[in-house]
């Protein structure tokens, strides 16, 4: 019997009640992904591609694929919940953490703002995205990340709504004082934690 087969059947006889405890309040279970865009899906070539560190930094920093692919990668499995009311469980994905990442540049800045190809954009508190709670990721379910779900590369940070999970990211501009991202400036909470539902603004 195959490993695969064996992790199979262990999932499958998984209770409905462990899945219950995993979907914050008001969202349901979704089985399908869908995709939720604000606008076309840029296709970015790989080799105009790069990743920015930028803003209030001693030192801007930038990978091209290349480099970006180089880094080492982790393999997280995450549940996924968007501000519609959908929740996934056990999504896999696999890239750069957001530490691995911000190691690089010398900073005093408290926030973070990922940008996107297209101008989407939204706003982290880095305390949010470091200690292993995000990553820049270039592959789900073991294959390269589709684009009409953020490939090449988008932001992945699970613990809030998936607005702040920046499809088509090109980078981190890091500073000191908060702003408002794309949604957040539309009337969306500036936190979002699924769990305390923190959808829209005064949430
Ligand atoms: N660049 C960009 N990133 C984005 C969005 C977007 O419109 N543009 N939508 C956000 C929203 S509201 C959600 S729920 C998720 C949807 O990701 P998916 O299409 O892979 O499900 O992406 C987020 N990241
Ligand atoms: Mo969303």
């Amino acid at each position: 019997m195959s490993k695969g087969f064996v992790s199979r059947g262990f999932r499958g006889r998984r209770k409905p009640g462990d899945e219950r405890g995993r979907i914050p309040p008001g969202q349901y279970l979704e089985r399908g992904f869908p995709v939720l865009s604000a606008g076309p899906t840029p296709h970015t070539p790989l080799a105009a591609w790069d990743f920015s560190l930028l803003g209030e930094v001693d030192q801007p920093k930038r990978w091209t694929w290349d480099a970006f692919r180089a880094l080492p990668h982790e393999m997280v499995t995450k549940d996924i919940h968007c501000v519609t009311k959908w929740s996934k469980l056990d999504t896999h994905w696999e890239g750069v953490s957001v530490d691995t990442l911000l190691e690089q540049v010398a900073h005093d800045a408290k926030y973070v703002i990922a940008f996107s190809d297209g101008g989407y954009t939204t706003n982290l508190p880095l305390e949010d995205v470091l200690g292993g709670k995000a990553w820049v990721v270039d592959a789900y379910e073991g294959q390269p990340l589709p684009p009409e779900h953020g490939g090449p590369a988008r932001l992945l940070v699970p613990h809030l709504y998936f607005w702040k999970s920046a499809k088509w990211v090109r980078g981190l501009r890091l500073v000191a004082q908060d702003e408002p991202g794309f949604w957040e400036s539309l009337g969306y909470n500036n936190h979002g934690d699924p769990w305390k539902e923190e959808r829209y603004r005064g949430d």
